[in-house]
């Protein structure tokens, strides 16, 4: 690919008042630009030889006009983080004084910067392959220990080796299928040793997206709905979790109408809670549409609490709101254990015919709160969202989605070689899987997944 002619300059910091901002320029005009707008305390020096990736204190001027002093820090291509000539300006952090630098590079010649646009010229370079690129703007997104590991791991390679070795092993099973061609009828020992390969591979893949999902856990969180009829508690218990005052609690039934959104993290994995309102059956317009909202928060919730009030008897009313959760993945709390209970843990599970775990909870006093963060834990990891056997390596979306892909292009691979069909198109489905693997790492990059990569960075970045 070739090297990009334009020189581009962007602010890299967010254009707050601050200490300091960093405005970036690369391309090759980039050390006459800046010969141009900045001169250094040390006359003797020029963009050129001032010492490389090391700061240096100047002046930016707009010809007679002083604008700020900075330091100038100069990378000479190919050793710098685009490949190309760059500069890292650190100015006063004004985003006045960071926009009229900014003007003075464009009016010189400079052409401002899009989204990832220095990142995407490091991997046009050759800097950086995609998914390191793609690690970059995962990092600047980091929330937690864990998601900063899975972007460190990518920057640094943890993706190579094996979508490598499943690659090798297409490549394997390519020129396995393509030997066969030349028979008539293929020979079914080699048809044996070609659906080795693909099951072999096929495992790879296999782990490699159950690691995804663990990592799409780590990153994304899981959606947890507190759900049940009226005046069972749920408010309450989103209070006792978050361990703040978040939510509306009343003694009058119906009183959350809006779903309530809240984010907690148990060990490391972001749990987002919400409060709903009660499952019941309503006149009133504004909790009609509230209870319309519980039931959408329901169904796209990874798993569910189901609040029912201990301390009175459960009533058709929370059968019918039981219904509405039963085929979610779910927890059951006996709110209100604080008080005398009107039935037992056995009981609920007779008459609502519970089948998930029952855990008699207080949201007044916090009793066994612990335990219900325990068990929605327990939940989560047992309907796969997170497998412990399999590490976390891949936690883009876009590199589960070609996994997936290569994964059916094997699957229909080998159903036409058990079945004795054409192997020209058992052939043509392992291509397709080779080659969705090789638009992981950008070997295969069309500009349409450049521009999807790279839409979403920061400008600057
Ligand atoms: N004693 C006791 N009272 C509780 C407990 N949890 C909630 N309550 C009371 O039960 C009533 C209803 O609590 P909320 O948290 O508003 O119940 P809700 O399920 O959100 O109610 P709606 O939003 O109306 O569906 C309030 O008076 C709370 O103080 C508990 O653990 N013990
Ligand atoms: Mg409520």
């Amino acid at each position: 690919m070739k090297l990009k002619s334009t020189t581009i300059a962007a602010a890299a910091t967010f254009p707050a008042v601050s200490a300091l901002a960093v405005i970036r320029l690369t391309g090759p005009e980039t050390f006459s630009i800046m010969d141009r707008v900045f001169s250094f305390h040390n006359r003797s020096r020029t963009a050129m030889s001032a010492p490389a990736a090391a700061l240096s204190l100047g002046l930016i001027h707009d010809g007679d006009t002083s604008i700020d002093e900075v330091f100038a820090a100069f990378f000479h291509s190919p050793s710098s983080y685009t490949g190309e000539d760059m500069a890292e300006i650190t100015c006063h952090g004004s985003p006045f004084i960071t926009r009229r630098i900014l003007g003075l590079l464009v009016s010189n010649g400079a052409v401002p910067a899009g989204p990832g646009d220095f990142t995407r010229r490091a991997f046009i370079n050759g800097k950086m392959d995609l998914p390191q690129a793609e690690a970059v703007s995962a990092l600047t997104c980091a929330r937690s220990d864990e998601t900063l590991k899975l972007a460190l791991n990518q920057l640094f390679g943890s993706e190579k080796e094996p979508l490598e070795k499943i690659r090798l092993n297409l490549i394997n099973a390519v020129a396995l299928v393509e030997a066969q061609l030349d028979f008539e009828h293929g020979d079914s020992l080699e048809k044996e040793e070609i659906i080795k390969w693909i099951n072999y591979t096929s495992a790879d893949i296999g782990r490699l997206l159950r690691g995804a999902r663990k990592a799409s856990v780590i990153k994304n969180g899981v959606k947890i709905t507190i759900a049940g009829s009226p005046n069972t508690g749920k408010s309450s218990l989103l209070n006792a979790l978050l361990g703040r005052d978040r939510a509306i609690v009343a003694d009058l039934p119906g009183t959350t109408r809006d779903t309530i959104e809240e984010e907690i993290i148990i060990d490391s994995i972001p749990f987002l809670l919400s409060d709903t309102a009660g499952l019941r059956l309503s006149n009133d317009p504004a909790e009609n549409e509230g209870i319309k909202r519980s039931k959408a928060s329901i169904s796209s919730a990874d798993a569910v609490i189901f609040t029912v009030d201990s301390s009175t008897p459960l009533s058709a009313e929370d059968a019918a709101a039981y219904a509405e959760i039963s085929g979610r993945p779910h927890v059951v709390a006996m709110n209100k254990s604080d008080l005398k209970a009107a039935f037992s843990a056995e009981g609920a599970k007779k008459y609502l015919r519970i089948t998930s775990p029952v855990i008699t909870v207080s949201a007044k006093n916090g009793s066994n709160i612990n335990l219900l963060t325990k068990s929605l834990k327990d939940i989560i990891i047992s309907s796969g969202g997170i497998d412990s056997s399999s590490d976390p390596v891949v936690s883009e979306a876009r590199h589960t989605a070609a996994l997936e892909k290569a994964l059916m292009e094997l699957k229909r691979a080998s159903d036409i070689v058990e079945k004795g069909g054409a192997l020209e198109t058992a052939a043509e489905h392992l291509k397709y899987a080779s080659n969705g693997i090789a638009e992981i790492t950008g070997e295969i990059a069309s500009s349409d997944v450049l521009d999807a990569v790279f839409k979403n960075f920061c400008v600057g970045k």
